[in-house]
């Protein structure tokens, strides 16, 4: 807000901003206008994180793409000689071009429609294109990337400079899109945006500056766990610098902020200083002093909750052809306890584990499966204790409702086979286990509190019951050595037959954990940040294990090893089927059963462009070479942008660091 005194005292906006996973709705938003409403206070949700994909595939937005890469391609083919970075863009052009020529409006209809969507070979190619639609992003934003889970730059952090830039020089792929929807908006006299993941960084600053431009007297707020991570973890500078970009930030959980925020905002008056300073998790600063205050740690009592407020979002826009419902039973974790885990607010103290009473779980259920026709939901939290778990399954079977759901449970012996049938019969029909390691002596280091034999035998009960269970495991704990990495490959290797997805992911150090408060217990020797990781989302650390592990040969072995795993699956990432607790993926284990990712499907025959679409580009510069090229310099390049500087502590990565790399290449080619 730009000044303290005139406030607009329009509607009351929440927006989720692109981009992350558009086949379902994310649940912040809607339960606090679930709360929010049951309190009579009105807000509106929008989901541009949806909306935007019809402005993507139209074919304005498309001819845009095809125009600019051709005549882009048409300006660095006529060069001479490329500067590495044109080499960089030129490589991708090439490669885009080709792709730019298919019917990017169908693919939406291929995941919305039935017949479509439960064709593997359908669904299959739909899937490419929309990759395919990211990729011509790719090479019409060069250098910056997107997809369903990313918006970032080729290889630096976003940090103030970069996102600065990013929106004054209006960079966004959506700048259009957003500017068509504030132009027939009436003024807010309020917009909170939802920042839940790193991928909706950059958008929901982007929005931050253009909502401030067209709506001057509107209060902005951000929310959400990722920029609550940001405020706890991030540069001391972090959080004067977001609110540059808006008037509040609220940490942790938004319901009391906003419930009393709103009513403050409605009087058409910006609240004084002594009254921001009162409302629970947010954080402000004083327009006239510069003071920068935070208000009272809140958390919320659950039986206070209430059901998530789908009405504003139009479920048929999501690309899948049936509604899933997000709903959050449970806060926080029973156990948190594992040494790498900084889930949620957990490591903050204040979010303590919680559970919505199963009646009140069970009549919010049925209300949404009333209004929305939805029969399937993903209970979106991060575990659920056992004894919970059995009682909503009992409560949902004696109230004769009638779902299927998935969710994260955690290995425990209560899960007898008795029991895991009773999940079966309430609805139950997937599970991801943080299975972590099948080394005992990495599940102790961990502090997992579960064995090896513990997660076999519990696991079997689930998938014997006909629930299809997913293993999320990683290599590279520290401590952990080949053995011990062998063990979670062997381990899954002997159970896979009664498991029916998997990843085997990299250790990485969450900011927040415990790993990262106390590194001597676990033998990390030091940890920095690249200087461009103002966030620090990206901790960089030197391990004793990882040191002796690197001059292991053996180690080599592993990759096989996993490769070989996953071509006896149909394993994709987010948001496709085939990634672990998706919805795509969920209504394929419905549909086709537990075993259906179990098998590799067959890759579709990529689709003949159609004839005389487009003409045939002849590159001049060998796209291979290019290509190699530049791997070879990325390579050169984080070798040293990696390095710790001993007096700063941090390593040299950043934009202006990495611009800087290029230029002096080039110059150097140039000579
Ligand atoms: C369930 C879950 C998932 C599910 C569903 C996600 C989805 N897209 O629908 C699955 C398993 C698929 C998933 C996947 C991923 N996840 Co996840 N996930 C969670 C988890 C465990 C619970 C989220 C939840 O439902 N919370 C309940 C709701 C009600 O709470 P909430 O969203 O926090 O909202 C509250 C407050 O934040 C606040 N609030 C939120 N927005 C706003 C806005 C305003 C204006 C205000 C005032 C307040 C406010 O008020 C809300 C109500 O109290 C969280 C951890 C956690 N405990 O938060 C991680 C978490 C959200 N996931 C995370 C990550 C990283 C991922 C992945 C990127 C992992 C990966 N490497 O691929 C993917 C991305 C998927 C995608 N592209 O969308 C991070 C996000 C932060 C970050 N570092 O990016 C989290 C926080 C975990 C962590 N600490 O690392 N995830
Ligand atoms: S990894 Fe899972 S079980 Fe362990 S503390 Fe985190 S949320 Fe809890």
């Amino acid at each position: 807000m730009s000044n303290n005194c005139s406030h607009s005292a329009g509607k009351s906006l929440l927006i989720y901003p692109p981009f992350a996973d558009p086949t379902w709705p994310y649940v912040s938003l809607p339960t606090l206008k679930g709360y929010l409403g049951r309190r009579g206070i009105q807000v509106t949700v929008r989901d541009l994180n949806v909306e935007v994909f019809s402005f993507l595939t139209s074919e304005p937005t498309i001819a845009g793409w095809r125009q600019h890469l051709a005549a882009r391609f048409q300006v660095l083919n006529g060069r001479e000689r490329l500067s590495l970075s044109e080499q960089m863009e030129y490589r991708r052009v090439a490669e885009a071009l080709p792709l730019v020529q298919q019917d990017f409006g169908a693919l939406l209809t291929v995941m919305r429609e039935e017949g479509s969507f439960y064709d593997r070979a359908a669904y299959a190619a739909g899937r490419d294109g929309v990759e395919d639609l990211f990729q011509i992003m790719e090479a019409v934003y060069f250098p910056f990337r997107y997809n369903c889970n990313r918006a970032d730059h080729l290889v630096a952090p976003w940090d103030f400079q970069l996102l600065d830039s990013y929106i004054a020089n209006r960079t966004s792929p959506l700048d259009q899109f957003y500017r068509q929807q504030l132009a027939g908006m009436a003024a807010p006299g309020f917009v909170g945006i939802s920042l839940t993941f790193v991928s909706q960084i950059p958008e929901a600053f982007y929005l931050c500056r253009l909502l401030r431009d067209v709506f001057p007297n509107c209060f902005l707020m951000l929310g959400g766990p990722c920029v609550d991570l940001m405020v706890r973890h991030g540069r001391p500078e972090v959080v004067a610098w977001i609110l540059d970009h808006v008037d509040g930030i609220t940490v942790q959980e938004g319901e009391k902020t906003l419930e009393q925020l709103l009513p403050l905002l409605a009087a058409g008056r910006f609240p004084d200083r002594p009254q921001l300073a009162a409302i629970p998790n947010l954080i402000t600063r004083d327009p006239v002093s510069g003071a920068i205050q935070q208000g009272p740690p809140w958390v919320l009592d659950l039986t206070e909750s209430a059901a998530p407020d789908y009405s504003d979002l139009d479920l048929t826009l999501y690309p899948a052809p049936s509604p899933m419902l997000l709903y959050s039973p449970t806060r926080g974790c029973y156990w948190n306890k594992c040494s790498f885990c900084g889930y949620g607010f957990n490591q903050s103290g204040a979010h303590a584990y919680r559970e919505i009473p199963v009646q009140q779980a069970v009549a919010d259920l049925q209300a949404l499966q009333e209004k929305y026709g939805a029969a399937n939901f993903y209970f979106s939290c991060d575990v659920l204790s056992p004894d919970y778990a059995f009682r909503l399954a009992q409560a949902i079977l004696d109230t004769g409702l009638e779902v299927r759901w998935s969710t994260d449970l955690r290995i425990e012996a209560a899960y007898t086979p008795e029991r895991c049938r009773l999940l079966y019969r309430a609805g139950l029909r997937a599970v991801a286990f943080g299975v972590e390691s099948g080394s005992p002596k990495v599940l102790r280091l961990m502090h997992k509190g579960v064995t090896p034999e513990r997660i076999r035998a519990v696991n079997r009960h689930f998938h014997q019951a006909g629930i299809s269970t997913a293993w999320m495991t990683f290599l590279g704990h520290p401590g952990e050595g080949f053995k011990e990495a062998q063990a979670t490959l062997d381990l899954l290797a002997a159970e896979r037959k009664v498991v029916d997805q998997f990843i085997v992911g990299a250790f990485g150090l969450t900011p927040g954990s415990k790993i990262a408060c106390r590194p001597e217990e676990f033998g990390i020797e030091s940890i920095s940040f690249t200087a461009g990781d103002v966030f620090r989302f990206f901790p960089i650390y030197s391990d004793r294990t990882a040191r002796i592990n690197a001059n292991d040969q053996r180690f080599a072995q592993l990759d096989t090893q996993i490769d070989d795993l996953s071509s006896r699956y149909q394993l994709d990432h987010y948001p496709w089927a085939g990634a672990i607790s998706t919805h795509h993926s969920f209504l394929y284990l419905l549909r086709y059963g537990q075993r259906v990712f179990a098998k590799a499907w067959p890759r579709p025959q990529k689709k003949k462009q159609r004839a005389g679409a487009g003409k045939k580009i002849h590159p001049r510069f060998p796209l291979a070479e290019l290509r190699q090229r530049e791997e070879q310099f990325m390579g050169q390049y984080l070798e040293c942008a990696l390095r710790p500087d001993p007096e700063t502590g941090l390593t040299p990565l950043c934009f202006d660091h990495f611009q800087a790399a290029l230029a002096r290449e080039s110059e150097k080619e140039r000579r």
